[in-house]
């Protein structure tokens, strides 16, 4: 009996010091791998600094560069340096901080697009001033939150698709919901800092005017005109086009902790749970619906494919829609869903843009370098503790640097069947795809924790913390 228990002790004490090394050198690879991350992030940075300082984009195989537009916004810098503060690499993130400041102004007589400058740059620049409380930042932002606040001068509250930086004229009436109602996130976030509501009540009525506007089932179509505030078709999905809406029904209700949006966000994603999942066997799609019926669209989905049937297409923004899920508690749908998407990537070794689900064929080809089922599975990790779903951020990262790494940065793909390059990296690759990957990584060294943030659909992280619910009800004027 003395002899057994002797035993038992020791194969214990064998076990506890085979998991404490196999747990220590776990750690070490994940270390190497983040340590590789942000190696990688520093060669394309300096890619970018070389080729294409100053402009918005780098062309990461010729090694020239673009602007979006006829003069440059320098999205690039704005989106990346959220990701630098995350990695620690301070000096890259005070030239930047250094170059709003001294280099950059608003006045500019461009037409820009009001979702993607939000989401990017003022989104961006929130993120800046959130990590440094330097009020000569907050005074940029706020200087660019202002000429943003004219686009939303239309009949509905919703903004046109285009206004000019520096006239505040319009054009554009013609949306689609996400470009309608994803404002309320940032502008809430400027409005708490300014102590000026304005930014967030003018946000807030452009979500408010689609609320109005849902189905008797709670669906929303994809377009919308700003102008009548009729909808212009009558698809619903979860889509690139629909997609952020949702996201910052959530998003905004937990950082500000508006009572009003709890109702709209509950109703509306168990609508969508409702009409649009799609599940067989082996696989849980969100698919394409009449917002009136709630059936699946059978109409052709382009005019010159009609093989391709609108109900079955997805795109590979739709895994975004795991890591809400997850976010709001829902960890069954969110791990079904990612593990479709899992079995896509894994199908070609990166995901197509465009996938006919039924057919069972890419509907567009192209990989951008997009961040979403990286972004869903480092929820998954940290909510569930799946080891799955690290392993999935393992294989993607391998993927990525086998088919899309160039001797300068990284590129898009236009066809993952051929893995043919793109001379492109979009900037939502410095902003989004590195830092989830980085953050997978890291998990372990607690350093950064998912609880303690919300990210905007960007990626730039806010401080829960940082916004204090009291105070938010006063500035951002909440009933
Ligand atoms: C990003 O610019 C944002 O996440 C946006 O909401 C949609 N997706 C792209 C990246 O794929």
């Amino acid at each position: 009996m003395h002899k057994t228990l002797i035993y038992i002790v020791i194969l214990a004490l064998g076990l506890v010091a085979c998991q404490s090394t196999k747990s220590k050198s776990d750690n070490e690879s994940r270390q190497q791998l983040a340590d590789e991350v942000k190696s990688e992030f520093i060669r394309s940075w300096e890619g970018y600094k070389k080729y294409a300082w100053g402009h918005d984009v780098l062309l990461p195989v010729s090694g020239g560069y673009q602007d979006w537009y006829e003069e440059s916004l320098h999205i690039s810098p704005i989106d990346a340096y959220s990701t630098m503060k995350v990695m620690g690499l301070e000096d890259y993130a005070n030239e930047i901080e250094k170059y709003v400041v001294d280099s950059i102004s608003w006045d500019k007589d461009l037409y820009v697009k009001t979702f993607e400058v939000n989401i990017r740059i003022l989104g961006g620049l929130l993120a800046m001033y959130e990590y440094t409380g330097d009020q000569m930042i907050l005074d940029k932002t706020e200087d660019f939150g202002q000429r943003m606040l004219k686009a939303f001068d239309s009949p509905t509250g919703m903004p046109y698709y285009w206004f000019n930086l520096k006239t505040g004229e319009t054009k554009g009436e013609k949306i689609n919901v996400a470009e309608a109602a994803s404002y309320m996130f940032e502008m809430g976030i400027l409005s708490y800092y300014t102590k000026n509501p304005v930014y967030y009540q003018t946000a807030k009525k452009a979500n408010l005017a689609i609320w109005e506007r849902v189905s008797d089932k709670k669906l929303v179509g994809e377009n919308i005109n700003v102008e009548t505030g009729e909808w212009l078709n009558n698809t619903s999905h979860i889509c690139a086009g629909i997609d952020s809406y949702y996201e910052y029904l959530l998003k905004s209700y937990l950082l500000f902790g508006d009572k009003e949006l709890e109702p709209i966000w509950r109703q509306s994603v168990d609508a969508v749970n409702t009409y649009l999942v799609e599940e067989s066997d082996t696989s849980y799609w969100y698919k394409r619906v009449d917002m009136h019926t709630g059936k699946k669209k059978t109409n052709p989905m382009y005019n010159d494919n009609p093989d391709l049937i609108e109900g079955g297409i997805v795109t590979l923004y739709d895994v975004f829609w795991p890591a809400v899920l997850t976010l709001d508690g829902d960890f069954i749908r969110a791990e079904k869903n990612q593990d479709t998407w899992n079995w896509l990537w894994n199908r070609y070794g990166l995901e197509p843009m465009i996938y006919d689900f039924d057919a069972a064929v890419p509907g567009y080809p192209a990989y951008d370098l997009n961040p979403e089922i990286i972004e869903s599975a480092y929820y998954l990790y940290h909510f569930t503790g799946k080891e799955k779903f690290y392993q999935m951020v393992d294989q993607y990262w391998s993927d990525i640097k086998k088919y899309c790494k160039t001797d300068i940065a990284f590129s898009a793909v236009n066809d993952v069947r051929t893995m043919e390059k793109k001379d492109y990296m979009p900037t939502f690759f410095f902003a989004e795809t590195m830092k989830y990957l980085y953050l997978t990584f890291t998990m372990h060294d607690k350093s950064f924790v998912l609880d303690d943030y919300i990210f905007n659909t960007e990626a730039h992280p806010f401080k829960k913390s940082s916004f204090d619910k009291t105070k938010a009800k006063e500035r951002l004027k909440i009933n």
